[in-house]
């Protein structure tokens, strides 16, 4: 096991990965910019050090400066967190090549996994199901309107290097194809500095459904069941959920199968989310994120599977320790994403927190950096809190939700707190039958248009 991992991340992440490695005895180097100096995690970790000034691109996407600071300290590992460098394959590559481990999957399976294109045709391979579309890059418009009459429209094209909703763009019918497929290709490459595009039958109305997947280094693999990731506003989840209203104990084991042997047929180890957009009962994969997700906290309180601990053992060698048959999913439970943001305009209100009170009681779990006299920072993402309730029914769950978001007080911000309380007192998300648009419309209907 290791004797010292350096956190490459800040915030909430960073401080659960220090968590995880405090109790298995895991000494921990926090690395932070100039702006993060008071930052939680940097108080408790074992040792801190300083890696650069505010913007991301010196500090923490500054490669140089992390793998120096885990030289500088003896560090064994290097837990990269989600966002910032945590895809970043080359990243990976450098860590490994500097004597020290990476904690995720192989570089190999993140650089795979990271242009959508070899990602979809390994999908294919290990038998998962994808949506139908172009086999691999179109690289012209006579190609592309081919592949369209092919698919039938409505259609996708979707940048390889792609994600978040970067350089997609949907052509309805024949004459939007030139269209669409000159601009996601000008997207891709202002975006990624790669314009290689590929296209797919455009799903209307699907969910987000995500696969939690963890496996060792000797073709150990289990899934710890899924998340309903549809309420998303701008390519960015507000809400998540598990499990999915939308699925049944059938269709849970058989993607979960699926899903599993899929992985145990890459050779995949470590964590990693399979996400498919589901719709009219089919999954069609989307993507593989090969890192640890905000959202896990869901999935460890229905499993009791602490994902970043086990993230960390067998990043270390060790065996999984458990098979699918001991796994069992308890409840239900919900996460809200907290942001530091006008609940009506979506404008960022960084700051500093004057009082902080966060909720307690059973099955409540706050993940935060956060403290009063805190200075909220303006150049780092939004979010400020995880808010994540758990119980044994749905509706229980949303009622033990609604009194957390009740008690949680933050003063000297605006956060996202009033959204999520009209959220989950709406009678659509009470029923669940929503999809990945639901929340815009949602939105659309109910907040004040800004003067
Ligand atoms: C799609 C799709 C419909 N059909 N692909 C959005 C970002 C990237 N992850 C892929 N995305 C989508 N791909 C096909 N063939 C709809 C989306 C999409 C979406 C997917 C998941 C969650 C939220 C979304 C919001 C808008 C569009």
């Amino acid at each position: 096991m290791f004797e010292k991992v350096l956190i490459a991340n800040r915030g909430e992440i960073a401080l659960r990965i220090h968590r995880a490695c405090q109790e298995m005895g895991i000494k921990t180097v926090a690395v932070h910019s100039t702006a993060d100096a008071n930052a939680m995690h940097v108080k408790l970790a074992d040792e801190a050090v300083c890696i650069g000034p505010a913007a991301a691109k010196d500090s923490y996407l500054n490669k140089a400066a992390i793998i120096s600071a885990a030289m500088m300290t003896g560090a064994d590992a290097i837990h990269p967190g989600y966002g910032f460098l945590s895809e970043n394959a080359d990243f990976a590559e450098m860590v490994e090549a500097h004597g020290m481990v990476f904690i995720g999957p192989s570089p190999k399976m993140i650089r795979m996994m990271g242009d959508k294109v070899t990602a979809k045709q390994a999908a294919i391979e290990s038998g998962l199901p994808v949506i139908p579309g172009s086999e691999g890059e179109v690289k012209t418009v006579d190609d592309a309107l081919m592949w369209g009459e092919k698919i039938g429209y409505p259609v996708i094209v979707k940048a390889a290097a792609g994600g978040g909703g970067k350089g997609m763009k949907v052509a309805n019918n024949p004459t939007e194809m030139a269209e669409a497929f000159t601009l996601a290709k000008q997207e891709a490459k202002n975006s990624f500095a790669n314009d290689v595009v590929y296209i797919e039958k455009y799903l209307q109305t699907p969910r987000h459904i995500e696969i939690q997947i963890l496996a060792d280094n000797y073709g150990n693999v289990v899934h710890l069941g899924e998340r309903d990731c549809s309420l998303q506003r701008r390519h960015q989840k507000v809400l998540e959920e598990t499990p999915s209203p939308a699925l049944n104990a059938a269709q849970r084991q058989k993607i979960g199968e699926i899903a599993t042997s899929a992985m145990k047929k890459l050779g995949y180890s470590n964590v990693g989310t399979i996400e498919f957009l589901y719709e009219n009962g089919q999954f069609y994969f989307l993507e593989m994120n090969t890192r640890v997700q905000v959202e896990h906290p869901i999935t460890e309180a229905i499993t009791g599977v602490d994902i970043v601990r086990d993230q960390i053992r067998v990043a270390s060698g060790a065996v999984l320790g458990y098979k699918q048959e001991d796994i069992h999913f308890n409840g239900y439970a919900i996460e809200c994403r907290i942001n530091a943001e006008d609940p009506n305009t979506f404008i960022p209100w960084p700051g500093k927190i004057g009082q902080w009170h966060v909720p307690g009681g059973l099955d409540v779990r706050v993940d935060s950096g956060m403290y009063a006299g805190y200075t909220v920072p303006s150049c780092y993402d939004s979010m400020v809190a995880k808010l994540i309730v758990h119980g044994r029914t749905r509706n229980g769950v949303l009622m033990r939700m609604k009194r957390a978001l009740n008690e949680f007080v933050i003063e000297g911000i605006r956060t996202t707190i009033p959204l999520h309380q009209k959220i989950i007192e709406n009678p659509e998300f009470i029923d669940g039958m929503y999809n990945i648009h639901w929340l815009e419309k949602f939105l659309e209907q109910n907040t004040e248009k800004s003067e």
